[in-house]
């Protein structure tokens, strides 16, 4: 019995030592030290020993039974050590690998244009205003002191939904709404950009669909000097600190007087060169003092309130400052053109 019982255990030994994983160990406890193993079949027989005999066979079997139970624990946490140094090879991160680039969008040049204005003006006190791109036509033409019969009414020639209703040629609509909200009193002080649509011909530098950015004030004592002062500001803000402005007259139906507003070259200074035509000077907006038919349309007394108001293309202006060469590279998202206009 004795040798029957060194003999399992010698067995059970070599079997835990060849055990290549937890499974195979585990049915290796099953099958020597569960309940029909051959250890319980050893002791089965200890009642054909002497008194004697018995507790010394007792006290073998249980030393053997520890043995294989203290090996086969020993052999688990082994196996288990190796399996999870197994895992961690296999998610070892190469840091020393560069990472895989991550593509970010970026503003459409035209956004950027509007939002670097937009924060120039709000810097000046100015609030943006927004309004509808199917618009009266009284507030599109009318309250601009434009009536049905005027002739100015030919250079924006729309899209009609009805006789009435139209896609807005200009942004100007948005002022004579804020201003009739406004109830007579000032002061108001807004631009506003957004689309606007007129029936033409799409080439490089005209487009059906363009946008524009307005700018209105109306207080007591408005005078072109504050025109004068703040668009020259703005010339040297978005094109250069060394920018002068120039005004020449001009006709708006809504402005009276009206200007051009022209701003020196940023290539050449002023000296002539292909950007300016050999001029020295960029037209950039147009611009004047709030007609006062346009100011009462609106409910403003025109003896107490005087205004200035511009207005420029948005397109022109990102053209100029980034030298874009044909206005339908903004509408035909080519992320070639488009990814140009990355920051950073
Ligand atoms: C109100 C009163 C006056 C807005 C103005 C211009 C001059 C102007 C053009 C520039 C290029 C339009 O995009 S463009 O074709 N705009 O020259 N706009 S003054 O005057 C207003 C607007 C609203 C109530």
């Amino acid at each position: 019995m004795q040798e029957r019982l060194k003999e399992l255990q010698e067995e059970a030994l070599q079997a835990v030592d060849a055990a290549a994983d937890l499974k195979e160990l585990n049915d290796i406890r099953v099958s020597y030290l569960g309940k029909k193993g051959p250890i319980t079949e050893v002791l089965k027989g200890m009642g054909k020993l002497s008194a004697e005999e018995r507790p010394k066979m007792g006290a073998l079997a249980n030393e053997v039974r520890d043995l294989i139970s203290a090996k086969i624990e020993e052999k688990q946490q082994a196996l288990e050590a190796a399996a999870v140094e197994a895992r961690l090879a296999l998610e070892t991160i190469d840091v020393t690998l560069p990472g895989r680039p991550v593509h970010t969008g970026n503003h459409h040049p035209l956004t950027r244009i509007v939002e670097e204005i937009e924060d120039l003006f709000i810097g000046m006190g100015y609030t943006v205003a927004e309004g509808p791109e199917v618009e009266k036509d009284y507030y599109n033409f009318e309250a601009l002191n434009l009536p049905k019969s005027h002739p100015a009414r030919d250079a924006q020639d729309s899209f009609y939904i009805t006789e009435e209703i139209l896609l807005r040629t200009q942004t100007s609509p948005v002022q004579a709404r804020t201003m009739e909200k406004h109830d007579g009193k000032g002061p108001v002080k807004i631009i506003c950009p957004g689309k606007v649509y007129r029936r033409d011909s799409d080439d490089a530098t005209h487009s059906h669909q363009f946008m524009q950015i307005e700018g209105l004030v109306v207080a007591e004592n408005i005078r072109m000097s504050d025109l004068k002062g703040t668009l020259e500001l703005f010339a040297k803000k978005l094109f250069g600190e060394d920018r002068e402005i120039r005004l020449r007259p001009s006709f708006f139906p809504f402005t009276e007087p009206s200007v051009e507003v022209d701003v020196s070259c940023f290539k050449c200074g002023g000296h002539g060169c292909n950007i300016c035509k050999q001029t020295g000077w960029i037209e950039v907006l147009g611009s004047g003092m709030v007609h006062p038919n346009v100011l009462e349309m609106s409910g403003f007394d025109s003896k107490k309130y005087t205004g200035f108001a511009f207005g420029m293309g948005v397109e022109r202006i990102a053209m100029l400052k980034y030298g874009i060469d044909d206005i339908r590279h903004f509408y035909t998202n080519d992320t070639r053109f488009l990814k140009q206009f990355k920051l950073n």
